[in-house]
């Protein structure tokens, strides 16, 4: 399996307003069938304000710039009849300040009470979670914007199972669970929550999004089914930045029994895009075929097969998620052009249409791609004799009667398998 994230609004437009959409999507089999990825991870669909939509202001309905509920259900189909899958991210922790329950429902969120420290803030940057309103301070992790849902009253978990079953029935064949570790303030209560939800999307391929350490990490793909591997995202990076196989050693000897239960991948909408860390396409190149050779399933980030470019800011996380470029002018040909490019400019040779015909970075990634389609085996694979001398690391992978060694090079960034 490999999985393609698409940040819905950056796409493809498909009816002509310059917003990427799902008929663009659906428009898009064939460049997924070029790829030869097989599933598809889609960025929040709901209504909602923001340009990122991980503020839901409506569960039950498509965002109207991305299309409707038909247009939901005619995408599921024509990726069934490619025999492909659709995960779609769903953001259950918190709403959007503008979802009619924070106005008509204030005992679905969270409260501060006199016993609350409204000063507290998020552990890992300061940000306050308390913010204050007429009717008292209530707690939004990811902003004053975002207010959090309050699992502790049962009617906001119903709702949260109604919301599961819903698009289940309309066909999706997983989740994607946005801040799964936050749901309340205690792990082992938030995985008896997504024992409850997954119960509900049975069959179905679902990840949970936590951003921790393996131990955390792990205890709810055990749960969940799957989570990103945020270990080796990070030391990965690192060690084809830094030229130095030693993080990556190191993170994989931590995660190394368990991978079968990880998304791994090189960027997502959170962070720098590998082709702004690594710009060079030898060492990019090396990159990706670590993520191919490694047990899991490979998530490739929509426009890292072009090498777009983008730095993460959080005052303008848009950067990431700028327009794909199907053609070099940008304008035509299903372009989406909801914001000007900052990194992925015109004319400069990152649209789909000039890599396919002048041999770009598009035509070297893809031989990973299909080297990955045809050996579906290491997504289960084991990781063993993983071993590292200066410049060099090697793992095999093998499962059952298979097995291939990878040789790793920093210095040359190349591969070597046998
Ligand atoms: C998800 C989505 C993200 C979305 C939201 C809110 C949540 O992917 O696009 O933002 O709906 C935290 C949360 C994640 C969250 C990210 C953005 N991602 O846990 O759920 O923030 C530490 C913390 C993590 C934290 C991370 C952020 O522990 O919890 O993630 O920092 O940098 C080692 C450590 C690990 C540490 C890392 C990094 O790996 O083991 O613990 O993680 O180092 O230091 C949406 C939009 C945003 C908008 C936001 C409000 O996309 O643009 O700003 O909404």
């Amino acid at each position: 399996m490999i999985v393609y994230e698409v940040f819905v609004r950056s796409f493809k437009d498909g009816n002509g307003d310059g917003i990427g959409d799902l008929k663009g999507i659906m428009d898009s089999v064939e460049y997924f069938e070029y790829l030869g990825v097989d599933t598809l991870w889609l960025t929040p669909i709901f209504f909602s304000p923001s340009f990122h939509g991980y503020d839901v202001a409506e569960y039950y309905s498509v965002n109207p710039l991305y299309g409707n509920i038909n247009d939901f259900e005619n995408l599921v189909d024509t990726l069934h009849a490619h025999g492909m899958r659709l995960i779609i991210d769903l953001p259950l922790n918190h709403t959007s300040f503008l979802h009619r329950w924070f106005s008509e429902k204030p005992d679905y969120y969270v409260w501060a009470d006199v016993n609350t420290d409204i000063n507290e803030t998020r552990s890992w940057d300061n940000i306050p979670v308390w913010h204050s309103s007429e009717r008292g301070y209530y707690r939004g992790t990811f902003g004053r914007c975002f207010p959090d849902l309050n699992y502790e009253n049962p009617e906001v978990v119903a709702q949260a199972l109604d919301i599961v079953r819903f698009w289940k029935e309309k066909g999706v064949d997983g989740f994607r669970f946005d801040a799964a570790k936050h749901i309340y303030n205690d792990h082992e209560k938030n995985l008896k929550f997504w024992k409850k939800i997954v119960e509900v999307t049975k069959e179905n391929l679902n990840v949970a999004e936590v951003w921790d350490v393996p131990a955390v990490m792990e205890r709810y793909a055990d749960v969940v089914g799957y989570s990103f591997n945020f270990t080796v995202f990070g030391a990965l990076r690192k060690s084809v930045f830094e030229k130095n196989p030693l993080p990556l050693y190191e993170a994989l000897l931590l995660v190394k029994n368990s991978m079968s239960k990880y998304f791994n991948f090189l960027s997502n909408h959170d962070v720098t895009r590998l082709a702004s860390d690594v710009p060079g396409e030898r060492e990019r190149l090396f990159a990706f075929g670590i993520l191919f050779t490694l047990p899991g399933i490979p998530v490739l980030f929509y426009g890292d097969e072009l090498g777009m470019p983008g730095v993460y800011d959080p005052y303008s996380p848009e950067d990431v998620v700028e327009p794909f470029p199907w053609t070099e002018d940008m304008c035509s040909g299903g372009n989406t052009r909801w914001k000007s490019s900052k990194f992925a400019k015109p004319y400069r040779g990152y649209s789909v249409h000039y890599q396919k015909h002048h041999g770009g970075f598009l035509t070297k990634i893809k031989a990973w791609l299909d080297f990955r389609r045809k050996q579906s085996w290491i997504d289960n694979a084991d990781l063993t004799e993983i071993y590292q001398n200066r410049d060099k690391l090697v793992y095999t992978i093998s499962k059952e009667e298979k097995s291939v060694k990878v040789s790793l090079d920093f210095r040359t960034f190349s591969i070597t398998l046998s």
